[in-house]
């Protein structure tokens, strides 16, 4: 106590006082290492690291994660243009599966007749089941469930096999000449629109040729979509020859150097051979104009049809060289099952699929998306009503009274 005392105790406690209170000081400055890691901010206003990713639960599903450079929305719309089919096709293979405990005769016949009914149809539906009983002998699969998995690939795989591009643009520099054919009402004008506002964003130049003259305000329609695209329009009057139309548009665009023409045609003339007639008129004129035209027949598809649209493809295709199907309005059916008996008994590429009635429910067709939307678990945007219902609102943000354009679509299926 007396060494304390003393001027040199003093100092010694003095100084072993100081090295405590630096080294405490050193160590409540010192960064933790998720600190630097974030880029050191000071302390306090730093929230806490995230949790380091788990590791996946179970062995990753073969059905592809959700394309989500976007957030899902985009994803999101096709999951809601799809969720009827989801409905009638996945969500009863679901229920078929659940509570079963073998893969018996019973289970195959329940999931042929399920399989039918969504309008895969019988051949189809056939060729499907004998892949996949092939499959689960070869993997001896004994669970029910994962003839689900089984179904998803299977049905993946041959939607790829029919999935397609459109035509590229044409490497001699001119433009590219889409003629899109297909019966009354199966959506030919509008996919015609949602193509041209998307080449139109593309920073393309775009003609449309309203050539249905059948009727005078199937030319109105063309026009409507013409002005929200910010597309020319080249008409004649009601009753005029089409082929005359499409001759215009496509001396017009090569004229002036603009990069895609699109020519829209009639879906119902007074015989189905004058309508033949006429579609191969319009191609053979095209062809004389422009050399190598027309690079695209698309032919637009009701999905609202279901196994009757293949009937259609198949006189189409035998009339005029089909090159690509759009299959549209598979947001308001539950019929979209027909794509697989498309990609099966068609020899005639997907390329495009509407889901709804904006612009951007005409989407490129993708097996994998298509595929994850039926049979991946996310639900949450189902119920929240259909793709169209909100059409019309993103109608006014394009400028376009929508009133207009549904009035001129009512008259002409009218
Ligand atoms: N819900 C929905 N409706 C569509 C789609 N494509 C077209 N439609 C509607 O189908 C109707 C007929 O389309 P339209 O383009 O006039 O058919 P066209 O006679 O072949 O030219 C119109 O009311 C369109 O809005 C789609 O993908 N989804
Ligand atoms: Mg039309």
């Amino acid at each position: 106590m007396e060494f304390l005392q003393s001027p040199a105790g003093i100092a010694v406690v003095a100084v072993a006082l100081l090295a405590v209170v630096g080294a405490i000081i050193a160590l409540a400055r010192r960064k933790p290492d998720w600190e630097d890691a974030l880029g050191g901010e000071e302390p306090g206003t730093l929230t806490l690291p995230a949790a380091p990713p788990r590791a996946p639960k179970a062995a990753p599903s073969k059905v592809p994660v959700a394309p989500a450079a976007d957030g899902g929305k985009v994803f999101g719309r096709l999951v809601n243009g799809l969720a009827r089919t989801k409905a009638q096709m996945v969500n009863r293979v679901d229920d078929l599966f659940r509570g079963r405990k073998k893969i018996d005769e019973d289970l195959w016949g329940s999931l042929e007749e399920l399989l039918v009914t969504s309008d895969v149809g019988i051949r189809t539906t056939g060729v499907l089941l004998e892949s996949m009983r092939a499959r689960a002998a070869r993997e001896e699969l004994a669970d029910p469930q994962r003839l689900r998995d089984l179904l998803a690939d299977t049905i993946r795989e041959s939607l790829e096999g029919c999935a397609g591009t459109l035509a590229a643009q044409p490497s001699d520099g001119g433009p590219i000449v889409i003629v899109v054919v297909g019966v009354n009402g199966a959506g030919k004008t509008t996919t015609i629109g949602k193509l041209a506002a998307r080449y139109k964003a593309e920073g393309r130049k775009v003609i449309i040729a309203a050539g249905d003259t059948f009727r005078a305000a199937a030319i109105e329609q063309v026009a409507v979509w013409g002005k929200r695209a910010g597309a020319e329009v080249v008409r004649h009057e009601p009753g005029s020859d089409p082929a005359a139309v499409a001759h215009d548009a496509v001396t017009a665009a090569v004229a002036r150097g603009a990069d895609v023409v699109i020519c829209d045609t009639a879906g119902r003339l007074h015989s189905k051979t004058d309508l033949m007639q006429e579609l191969s008129k319009v191609h053979r004129v095209v062809g004389k104009v422009r050399e190598g035209a027309p690079h695209e027949v698309l032919l637009v598809l009701d999905s609202t049809n279901g196994q009757n649209a293949i009937a259609q493809a198949r006189e189409f295709a035998s009339a005029v060289g089909v090159t690509g199907i759009a299959l549209t309005k598979l947001d308001g059916t539950a019929k979209g099952g027909v794509i697989v008996a498309i990609a099966h008994e068609l020899d005639i590429p997907v390329k495009l699929i509407g889901i709804g009635e904006a612009v951007e429910d005409l989407r490129d067709f993708d097996p994998d998306a298509f595929v994850q939307a039926l049979f991946g678990g996310d639900d949450s945007a189902l119920g929240r009503g259909g793709n169209s219902a909100d059409a019309a609102a993103r109608d006014d943000e394009l400028g376009i009274a929508a009133e207009e354009l549904a009035d001129t679509s009512a008259r002409y299926q009218g």
